[in-house]
């Protein structure tokens, strides 16, 4: 098999947005979302109904995590047992109380990627220096992303009803094409600012595959081409949402290289990527009613230097 070719030669002249918004920038093309895109967004809503995309924390089925990530822990503290002993502090009048903590990736289940989550070449988003990353993120971490939120109108494509599946299969790819011939068959357009979300039903294809899935691992997703990537810069599309762990293809089978569009989309035109959000509750309504637009909401936690954080978007038709 021949060698993957080095990112930075793939990418060479590929299109770039540093330096778009100013050479201090850290949220990239969710600049996109002004004032404007929020009603737009909102303009979306027909009938007040609400879905949130948010992976359950703790599944008991488990969590589909990228390798060498491990699924959230959950840790019981305190609890009604607590009180039997010394160990717990005691306050007066007899309170008793439920404490716990979680223990997990901050990558490792529904999530924001901070825009400086990726490099090639030695830079990150809008040029910073890949020395900023050590011990946590000073350039382009979630800080930035958790303040502003992110709010505009969003179009739903499910790309697996499109394909006639249940889900997509393994390494199966799609390209911008796929994506509007799918909003075709919807009776939707994308329009310039949308928020993308991706449907592939990736969580039954991890879970009816359970282990066997880590054997060639291989996600469902966009493929990169120069196109797509051009078409991304030209939509000026802010945030792409979808249900697997990596948003893309998680190696190209063209060229071989794993990622190419976190750099191609995150590092290179700042567009923010959302991750293993459930999306089944949303699918199965806009396939109901045809309504595949909504208001789509979310902000991430505020994790200071941090590289991503969890969520729990809410889309509103
Ligand atoms: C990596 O980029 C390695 O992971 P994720 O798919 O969570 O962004």
């Amino acid at each position: 098999m021949t060698e993957a070719p080095y990112l930075g030669e793939l990418l060479r002249d590929a299109p770039s947005n540093w330096g778009k918004w100013g050479e201090s920038d850290e949220v990239g093309s969710l600049n996109y979302l002004d004032a404007g895109q929020v009603l737009r967004g909102v303009g979306t809503i027909k009938q007040g109904s609400v879905f949130t995309l948010q992976r359950l924390i703790g599944d008991p089925k488990g969590d589909p995590v990228w390798p060498g990530r491990s699924p959230a822990e959950r840790t019981q503290i305190f609890d009604e047992s607590s009180w039997d002993g010394d160990d717990a502090p005691n306050f007066p009048g007899g309170l008793h109380y439920a404490d716990d903590k979680i223990d997990a990736f901050l990558q490792g289940s529904t999530q924001y990627d901070a825009l400086g989550h990726v490099w090639y070449d030695g830079a990150l988003w809008n040029g910073y220096s890949a020395d900023t990353t050590v011990g946590g993120l000073e350039k382009a971490s979630v800080e930035p992303i958790a303040d502003r939120g992110v709010v505009g109108r969003a179009v739903l494509l499910d790309m697996a009803k499109f394909r006639g599946k249940e889900n997509l299969d393994k390494a199966e790819t799609f390209t911008h094409h796929d994506l509007l011939a799918c909003a075709e068959a919807q009776g939707v357009t994308i329009e310039k600012r949308d928020i993308l979300v991706i449907r592939t039903n990736f969580l039954k294809l991890f879970f009816d595959q359970g282990e066997a899935f880590y054997e060639g691992f291989c996600e469902p997703g966009l493929i990169y081409s120069p196109e797509l990537v051009q078409w991304f810069q030209d939509m000026e599309i802010p945030n792409l949402v979808t249900d697997t762990i990596a948003n893309e293809v998680t190696t190209d089978p063209e060229n071989g290289v794993a990622l190419v569009l976190h750099n191609a989309l995150m590092r290179n035109l700042g567009v923010v990527f959302t991750e293993i959000c459930d999306l089944e509750k949303l699918a199965a309504d806009c396939a109901s009613d045809g309504q595949y637009t909504f208001l789509y909401v979310a902000a991430p936690l505020k994790v200071a230097k941090a590289s991503g954080s969890p969520v729990n978007p809410v889309a509103i038709k």
